[in-house]
């Protein structure tokens, strides 16, 4: 059968006069050499990985990363589907603070990066979108899977340029290379010098959009010589700091710093420098330290700590309370707030006093080191410490080592039977807490196990990202496997990255399981707490009042899902931790191979 000619994929628009575009190239076609030219220029500013989803109108482009990666200077990862292709280029990027190249056809494709280039943007995640589109002449007359590419993610990137490929050649190495780094800078947030503007700039994604002409490859011999001279990451606190506005905070006992996600551990030493109690979410990047106050939603709710509070210094962005924003809302507390990387202030009164970089809150007053400020912080602390309390009664250590035998029975009785108790979300959150080390990545999915972990755990210097950019339950599986490839690329000592995710996050995100053949696999135990739906809406003060069955169906969405089934499908070892003996040994587990761990939980 012979396709009609607007149905074959990509053949018919062969619209330059005849020999035109081969006269003048070096490979045979300028949708090769223009291919090529741009990544060299991506990869000499300092790209080191690229993703990409197999497409017709962008062949130039993967052919010549599949020649880069040949070539060791590109790790290439090739997804089928470009919404996972676009988050797991979120969590190369996220750990290795570079941008990552994200490669699609024309058409849907290029909409299907969505979801991941709007987390990039609110959570200031470098990224480079590198889209394949029919050149102009071919644009609004109806040609097959073309639409309006360029402008496509509206707000949401730093730049958008539509380029296209010389329509006869020869291409410009100098010129493309210069769009390639300035697309560079620009994701790594690098300011522009010539754009005059008060806040400066922040990472987050670039959508380079470019036009190929047929033909749309051609064989390629050879590589330009690598000319490396990677762009400066560093730039963006610094820029911060040159153009920042000087603001004082007194030394009182009456502040407390907010660590809201992607704080760092600055926010850890500014809490350490005033005096103050650290109020820091599980994904701040700050939740360790003397001054952490745990348990901070009832500290922060209490008449008497929470109700002392006069001043607050926000880093990051706060998102998994309300009392958080209730406090920065509230009459006679000044707030300011610590800009980061992120698209927006974090400011819900809007009325806080916004700094570009930390050392700019100055503490007049010397170090608070007077009993005051010891006697303020302790004051959260140790009420924090009873908040949170233990989830069991500490085992009697005596019994254990005691000289009357039927006491020994009795704590080993009672140790077996905890090992047999079925797992709960707070010992589901402890213990992955507990197994995970500094060189370990963990990664907490939205919805309700991140608020456990969030809520229970104790301080801990460990590397853990949520996408908050956005709270979407989209892309979490693509984003803790970009995390652990990025992490075990020249890992001596490889740690694990575990993802926590509930069951409808998994489900969201199943496509994601996927690896072709001779993909790298990534060191991921992907961890489902699977409660048969979204629990989280059991929370929402309108399942009081709603119909019973109606909140079932529209907010729980009850599923009978086989994860087994789903795990032998995609390759994955599949591991049933229903008690914490059988969790435990599965986090223990030697490596053989990506493991979806299933717990489930009650209801
Ligand atoms: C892309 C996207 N769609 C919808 C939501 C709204 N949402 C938040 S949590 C949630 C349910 C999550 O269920 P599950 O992963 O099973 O976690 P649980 O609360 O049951 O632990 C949904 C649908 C979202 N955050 N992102
Ligand atoms: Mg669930």
């Amino acid at each position: 059968m012979t396709l009609p000619a607007s149905d074959r994929p990509d053949t018919a628009e062969s619209e330059l006069p005849e020999g035109a575009a081969v006269a003048t190239t070096t490979s045979g076609s300028v949708a090769t050499d223009y291919a090529v030219a741009l990544l060299a220029g991506l990869v000499d500013a300092g790209v080191r990985e690229l993703v990409l989803s197999p497409g017709s109108r962008s062949q130039a482009i993967a052919l010549a990363a599949a020649e880069f990666e040949r070539a060791g200077r590109l790790r290439l990862r090739v997804r089928i589907d470009e919404r996972s292709a676009g988050f797991l280029a979120l969590g190369l990027a996220v750990e290795s603070g570079l941008p990552a190249v994200v490669v699609t056809t024309s058409g849907t494709a290029v909409a299907n990066l969505h979801p991941a280039v709007l987390e990039a943007h609110h959570s200031g995640v470098p990224m480079i979108v590198l889209t394949a589109d029919r050149p102009v002449e071919l644009r609004g007359i109806g040609a097959n899977q073309t639409t309006q590419q360029p402008g496509m993610f509206g707000v949401a990137t730093r730049a958008g340029h539509d380029l296209e490929a010389p329509r006869s050649g020869p291409v410009d190495p100098t010129a493309v290379r210069s769009v390639a780094r300035a697309a560079v800078a620009t994701a790594l947030g690098v300011p522009d010098a010539d754009r005059a503007e008060s806040a400066p700039a922040v990472p987050g994604p670039v959508h380079l959009n470019v036009a190929f002409r047929e033909p749309l490859s051609a064989a390629l011999d050879a590589l330009p010589a690598a000319r490396p001279e990677p762009v400066e990451a560093a730039s963006w606190s610094d820029a911060a700091r040159a153009g920042a506005v000087r603001v004082e905070v007194d030394v009182e006992p009456a502040t407390v710093v907010v660590a809201g996600h992607g704080a760092g551990p600055e926010a850890e030493s500014l809490a350490r420098a005033l005096g103050a109690p650290l109020v820091a979410e599980v994904s701040s990047g700050a939740h360790f330290g003397p001054n952490l106050a745990l348990g901070f939603r009832a500290l922060l709710g209490d008449a008497e700590l929470g109700g002392a509070v006069r001043r607050v210094v926000v880093l990051g962005h706060p998102t998994l309370t309300r009392q958080v924003p209730a406090l920065l809302t509230r009459a006679g507390v000044e707030v300011v707030v610590v800009r980061g990387a992120t698209a927006d202030a974090y400011d819900p009164g809007r009325s806080a006093t916004v700094v570009d970089a930390v050392d700019v809150v100055e503490t007049a007053g010397g170090v608070p080191d007077d009993r005051a400020h010891r006697a303020w912080v302790g004051r959260w602390v140790h009420s924090g410490r009873r908040v949170v309390g233990d989830d069991e009664a500490a085992p009697d250590l005596e019994a254990a080592t005691s000289d009357d035998g039927s006491a020994r029975a009795e704590f080993l009785r009672g140790e077996v039977a905890l090992l047999r108790r079925s797992v709960t979300r707070r010992a589901l959150a402890e213990t992955l807490w507990r197994v995970t080390w500094p060189h370990d990545r963990l990664v907490l999915g939205a919805s309700r196990l991140i608020r456990e972990v969030d809520e229970v755990v104790p301080g801990k210097k460990i590397r853990v990202h949520a996408n908050r950019g956005l709270a979407g339950i989209d892309g979490t599986v693509a984003t803790a496997a970009g995390i652990a490839l990025a992490s075990q690329v020249d890992d001596g000592a490889p740690g694990v990255t575990r993802v926590l995710v509930g069951d409808l996050t998994l489900l969201h995100d199943v496509g994601s399981l996927l690896f072709g053949d001779g993909e790298v696999r990534p060191r991921l135990q992907v961890v489902v707490g699977n409660d048969g739906g979204g629990t989280i809406f059991d929370g929402l003060e309108v399942a009081a009042t709603a119909p019973v069955d109606a909140m079932r169906r529209v907010q729980f969405t009850p599923h009978g899902v086989q994860l087994a089934g789903l795990a032998a499908a995609y390759g994955w070892h599949h591991v049933l931790a229903s008690t914490r003996a059988e969790l435990d040994q599965a986090l223990a587990r030697a490596w053989d191979g990506p493991v979806l761990i299933e717990v489930p939980l009650a209801r």
